[in-house]
């Protein structure tokens, strides 16, 4: 017999599954925001956490307990959506599992296991953080941040970053390929596979870092090619989003969402990092890439394209928003999957039509004060005139 405590987290849990979604009533006409996150810690299924047995657990304590479900891979098959979470257990290791929805914005359910990756990184200490891709070479690429402990020094939170790779077909069978190699950046976090071959090869975006925590000299988001997927390498990379002072990119910028293709660009949904006195805040920002040519700026609008609202402020690292997944459907449609705080995911969604009319039609930054009031000036100038003119 279970215990009878099962049946009520069960009931609660079973609640918390079925509760519909509801837009908020935030509005920007860029996107849309919904009152519920689309999955949290108790999200996480009762059997993953608490041993069922009571001979074993008599007084059904929680023995293996998630701390937080965040920054997810999203992608779209046979209809349905699916989100690669990072979940990260009470011990602080994050794994990845895999979650379902009928419509993408309610109704995620974990399925009974979460991936098991093929172990063959023996100096590895912690995976998160992954991009799917549905690449034009008929795999679903995930790529991650494989986490290791700096062994040449001897600070004890000194750590590695590198970018792993698996594939897989069903997000069942994943296999394991060797780690990206950059020679010339020591460290990489948020890299991303491009979904379309670049001049024949694989394109990576990239982010070079100096060390773990800082980018250093690293520039910004990097764009790279490489010959084999298998063996990945990229001898150079070239900054396509740079980071520049004094704006939400100050501190560090990363590739979020594998970009997706609209009627003029690729669209890319990054993140930007500035320091305050509370510390790193984590905003996302989007702009837009040649379709030809995915490595060439094209589009760049100015400011924030979603930050950290209300409840989403807090959390175990307070005052982030991060996206590591989105789903653009054939239709048009798309969903932008983004965790808040480091804690728990969220959804907003928009259309390829108005993402690319925010690209294109928001003027970019002028990067000084006098030009942003001059900016903003000229729009009242014109609105008065408009209001005036329309009475
Ligand atoms: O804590 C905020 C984010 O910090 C890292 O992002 P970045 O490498 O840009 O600093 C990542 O570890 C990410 O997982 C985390 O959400």
């Amino acid at each position: 017999m279970l215990h009878k405590q099962y049946y009520v987290e069960k009931d609660k849990q079973e609640k918390l599954l079925s509760r519909k979604n509801v837009k908020s009533d935030f509005y920007n006409g860029i996107y849309d925001r919904y009152i519920y996150p689309v999955l949290t810690r108790e999200h996480a299924p009762i059997h993953w956490r608490y041993d069922l047995n009571p001979k074993t657990n008599p007084n059904f304590m929680e023995r293996l307990g998630i701390n937080a479900v965040m920054n997810s891979g999203a992608i779209e098959l046979n209809g349905k959506y699916y989100l690669v979470a990072r979940v990260e257990g009470n011990d602080r290791k994050s794994f990845f599992a895999v979650a379902e929805s009928d419509n993408g914005i309610d109704g995620f359910r974990f399925w009974d296991y979460p991936v098991v990756l093929p172990d063959t990184c023996s100096y590895e200490t912690n995976v998160y953080d992954m991009r799917l891709t549905k690449h034009e070479d008929g795999w679903i690429y995930g790529v991650f941040c494989s986490e290791s402990k700096d062994t040449t020094s001897s600070d004890l939170s000194a750590a590695v970053a590198e970018a792993g790779i698996v594939r897989t077909k069903d997000l069942k069978a994943w296999e394991r390929l060797d780690n990206l190699k950059t020679l010339q950046s020591p460290q990489q976090r948020n890299v991303v596979l491009h979904p379309e071959f670049v001049d024949g090869k694989y394109a990576f975006y990239t982010r070079p870092m100096d060390g773990f925590i800082e980018t250093g000299s690293g520039g910004g988001i990097g764009f790279g090619l490489c010959d084999d997927i298998e063996h990945a390498v990229i001898d150079e990379e070239k900054i396509i989003s740079r980071r520049v002072y004094h704006t939400l990119t100050e501190a560090k910028n990363g590739a979020g969402a594998v970009p997706f293709k609209g009627k003029k660009c690729w669209i890319h949904i990054a993140h930007g990092v500035r320091n305050t006195a509370a510390g790193l805040r984590y905003v996302l920002y989007a702009f837009g890439t040649d379709l030809k040519d995915p490595s060439k700026l094209i589009a760049n609008p100015s400011g924030v394209f979603l930050v950290p609202l209300g409840n989403e402020r807090v959390g175990d690292v307070s005052n982030v928003v991060f996206t590591n997944g989105a789903i653009a459907k054939d239709n048009g449609d798309v969903y932008i999957y983004y965790a808040s705080s480091d804690t728990r995911m969220h959804v907003a969604t928009t259309t390829i039509d108005k993402l690319e009319d925010y690209l294109f039609n928001t003027p970019e930054d002028p990067l000084r004060s006098p030009d942003c009031v001059k900016q903003r000036c000229d729009l009242i100038e014109k609105n008065l005139k408009f209001l005036q003119d329309n009475k």
